[in-house]
């Protein structure tokens, strides 16, 4: 009877869904960087690590961030940043990867190459100068490892800094767990031309992300001052900003619960009938 009773609590156990908890999210635009600069400086107290960058972008070791601006110029604007330049280059565990061509960080004012995209009265930086944009895709992903190695993590909270954006709910920030299935998704604000949108989430339950998708507007840059399509709206980003990257546990896919409760219903059973033939 114990038994049964153990088998019906086990079968419960594996019909209980997943509860996702949500995110604590942090969000805001205005026509200049002191507009955002309060809400950046709350998802900063909220991840921790304090206000004062140390090497590769770490903030006492709790958080790490990409401003972009020491990237340097021969690999900015019209050269194209290494999709893992800030897990090799400059170590903080992230990797970047686009259904588009790659990646461009903008170029300082004064080169040959334009500044701010060469689109200078549709961008400006929150961190000064440079910008960041996939190239011939709106999307971007982020993928984390622990910080100048190989080693698969997660990160528990990120935002970013999105630029010119000018039409709503075509902007976003998706988070996607170890099972690729989204478990965070929120829209940009609307910021007007030139203005600067800030949104992020902290997670609250220990939710893990293994994944960030940036849509970044509807409209594609494919080089300095050239845009992919006719489409509103264009939008690059600027600062990035995560927990610090943490290596997966070593926990059971899911997918297994169900074996290993079988094999512990089959050791019980084992144990009683061995305790019924003594
Ligand atoms: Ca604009
Ligand atoms: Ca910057
Ligand atoms: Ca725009």
């Amino acid at each position: 009877m114990k038994l049964r009773i153990l088998s019906v609590f086990l079968a419960a156990l594996l019909l209980v869904p997943t509860a996702w908890a949500g995110f604590v999210t942090f969000e805001s635009a205005g026509a200049d960087p002191a507009s955002i600069t309060p809400t950046r400086d709350a998802f900063r107290t909220a991840v921790g690590g304090g206000t004062i960058a140390g090497a590769n972008g770490s903030f006492g070791g709790l958080r790490r961030e990409i401003n972009w601006d020491g990237v340097p110029n021969n690999l900015s604007d019209p050269n194209a940043l290494p999709a893992n330049f800030f897990n090799v280059n400059s170590p903080r565990g992230a990797v970047l990867s686009t259904p588009g061509t790659g990646f461009l960080v903008s170029a300082n004012a004064g080169l040959a190459t334009p500044a701010l995209f060469g689109f200078g009265s549709d961008f400006q930086s929150f961190s000064a100068q440079r910008l960041f944009t996939a190239v011939g895709s709106n999307i971007t992903d982020v993928l984390f490892y622990v910080p100048g190695t190989m080693t698969v993590a997660t990160t528990s909270a990120f935002a970013a800094i999105f630029v010119d954006v000018e039409v709503a709910a075509q902007t976003r920030i998706e988070f996607f767990d170890e099972s690729n299935s989204i478990i965070f998704s929120r829209d940009a604000l609307v910021a007007g031309n030139q203005g600067l949108s800030f949104v992020g989430a902290v997670a609250n339950a220990g939710e893990r992300i293994s994944r960030v998708r940036l849509t970044s507007g509807m409209n594609t840059l494919i080089s300095n001052g050239v845009l992919g399509n006719p489409n509103d709206d264009i939008v690059v980003m600027d600062d990035f900003l995560y927990a610090e990257p943490q290596a997966l546990q070593s926990v059971p896919e899911p997918s297994s619960f169900p074996l290993v409760a079988l094999g512990l219903l089959g050791c019980l059973a084992g144990l009683r009938r061995r305790h019924h033939s003594i």
